[in-house]
């Protein structure tokens, strides 16, 4: 099994222009405000207020950076970054403002070369939203050959049995619970296969 053995806070950024330099692999996490993004970071870390979550959409307004250490059975270390980013579609700002936040987003994402992996967060109780096809549209009409996307269902503690089943017929799709601590190793599990695994 692989561990983060370590994890911290290197720097918020309002854009590219202000972020770390380019060199460690990223993992990007992305997906609708309050689905679960900065809450997801902190139990992948084991740290409970690593990434500032809040029950009130719209917390994470910056681009965050925190350098990661895992470390895998054979006590080998790999090192690399998480990015916790802004929610797509937090309506509560003025027009001028979320026009700013998305244009300085999707710069970001476009253009940040260490960029290695979208993790795509979606919540477990509405899965096929429009704002999320959009995102699974949106990071396929830019995703390099040298990137890959990692679909992530949060919030499972809020459904039944059978609606976990349900989605878990989907071999791809991962099931989390921040609440519950279910899914959290095997996520890390992927995120690391994909960054450090050999490509399919
Ligand atoms: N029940 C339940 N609540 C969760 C889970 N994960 C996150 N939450 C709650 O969902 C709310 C939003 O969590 P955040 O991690 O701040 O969400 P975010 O996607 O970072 O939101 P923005 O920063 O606004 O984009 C918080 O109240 C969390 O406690 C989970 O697995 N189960
Ligand atoms: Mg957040």
């Amino acid at each position: 099994m692989v561990r983060v053995i370590n994890a911290v806070f290197v720097k918020s950024s309002p854009s590219i222009n202000e972020a770390l330099d380019e060199g460690v692999m990223e993992v990007l996490f992305l997906g609708r405000s309050n689905v679960g993004k900065s809450s997801l970071i902190n139990a992948l870390c084991c740290k409970k207020q690593l990434a500032k979550s809040s029950s009130t959409p719209g917390k994470t307004q910056l681009i965050n950076f925190f350098d990661i250490m895992y470390e895998d059975d054979e006590k080998s270390r790999f090192v690399a970054r998480f990015v916790d980013l802004p929610g797509f579609g937090y309506a509560k700002v003025s027009k001028e403002t979320k026009k700013k936040w998305e244009e300085s987003l999707n710069t970001f994402i476009k253009k940040r070369v260490s960029a290695r992996l979208f993790v795509h967060l979606k919540d477990a109780r509405h899965i096929d939203l429009e704002i999320d096809k959009n995102v699974d549209e949106y990071i396929n009409s830019i995703l390099r050959a040298d990137q890959r996307i990692l679909k992530i269902y949060t919030k499972a503690d809020k459904l039944t049995q059978k609606e976990c089943s349900a989605i878990l017929k989907d071999k791809n799709a991962l099931l989390v619970s921040v609440l519950k601590k279910r899914g959290i190793n095997e996520a890390n599990e992927r995120i690391f296969d994909l960054l450090f695994g050999k490509c399919a």
